[in-house]
């Protein structure tokens, strides 16, 4: 569906939710169906993703915090003083906390996310925080594109979480080559989950008390509140597994029966078993990394990995030419 047919048949939709709309129905025409995670963060996706992170399955968030409590000294150093730290997807700011508080006189604080709520409540508490702070957020798809104002000092990007993993190899070096014309010359602390045991990573994402499950079907019901669709989320099972060959996590919907859709006017066909690909969460190993890095422009200068190896932090600084 085009977007001016998309506005005639609901034209009471922000211009957001005309993206989410247009992707979406795009991406229930395609096959193999698919719909970019981008979509998960709304401000009820970005609740869940916040309780999957506290899982005891999901190791990732509690890892790169540890290492950050441990490193954020030595980054703060490589850092160096007065940088402006632009911070891609953030969510809710806990991890910038602490590097934050380890670097000396942070010039200026630029989170930038696509869920635009959350990142005004988190903004506003940072400032309560540091009051010396000047903290600027932009609610922004970076994946679409991004102008970021004058810099005030050495822009520094931080890309927590393994956000990278979300993204494709092609898309991930993409991404990485925009960053770097961002950054203008400055540096990139970015998270990165490793390459492990199946089980464990089959496990992060199939947790116990059905979080994941309910994060994922929350697509659904966020196209049913801001585009008025009809998906009925019971009627879609939440399918993740670990596919060694191409070391990613794939997260599916899974249609439970025969069943049809209405969406901005146009009416979806499912048959029992049809999947809609909602996400992949691609592992790294510690060269492969590296590796996709170097090509992106980047010089890697330190990393930083916990005890057990399942979480990676590297400092990357553009390449000389
Ligand atoms: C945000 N991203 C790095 C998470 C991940 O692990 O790929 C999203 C997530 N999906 C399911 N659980 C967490």
């Amino acid at each position: 569906m085009t977007t001016t047919r998309l506005v005639q048949v609901t034209p009471a939709l922000p211009p957001a939710s005309i993206d989410f709309a247009c992707d979406l129905i795009a991406g229930l025409r395609a096959r193999p169906r698919s719909v970019s995670p981008k979509y998960f963060y709304d401000a009820e996706g970005s609740r869940l993703f916040d309780l999957i992170c506290e899982l005891p399955e999901y190791y990732p968030t509690r890892t790169e915090l540890a290492l950050l409590q441990r490193h954020a000294g030595e980054m703060a150093a490589l850092i160096g003083p007065g940088a402006e730290i632009v911070e891609f997807g953030a969510g809710a700011s806990r991890k910038v906390r602490l590097l934050l508080a380890a670097l000396r006189t942070p010039r200026r604080y630029l989170p930038v996310d696509i869920s635009g709520e959350y990142l005004d409540e988190a903004a506003q508490a940072l400032r309560a925080d540091h009051p010396g702070l000047e903290v600027l957020p932009l609610a922004a798809d970076f994946t679409r594109g991004l102008t970021l104002p004058p810099a005030l000092g050495r822009r520094v990007g931080f890309f927590p979480g393994s956000s990278i993993g979300n993204f494709d190899p092609g898309e991930a070096l993409r991404l990485l080559q925009r960053m770097a014309g961002w950054l203008d010359g400055g540096g990139l602390l970015v998270g990165v989950d490793l390459v492990k045991d199946p089980q464990r990573l089959h496990a992060a994402y199939n947790d116990a008390q059905g979080v994941t499950a309910a994060f994922n079907r929350n697509l659904l019901v966020r196209a049913n509140r801001e585009l008025g669709a009809d998906f009925d989320p019971a009627r879609f099972d939440h399918y993740a597994f670990y596919e060694p060959v191409v070391q990613r996590i794939e997260m599916h919907l899974v249609s439970r029966c025969a069943q049809s859709v209405t969406l901005c006017g146009e009416r979806i066909v499912f048959d029992a078993g049809d999947t809609v690909h909602t996400e992949n969460s691609y592992k790294y190993t510690l060269d492969g990394f590296a590796r996709l890095a170097r090509a992106a422009g980047f010089e890697p200068q330190a990393c930083w990995v916990d005890a057990e190896h399942d979480f990676s932090v590297h400092w990357l600084v553009p390449a000389r030419t």
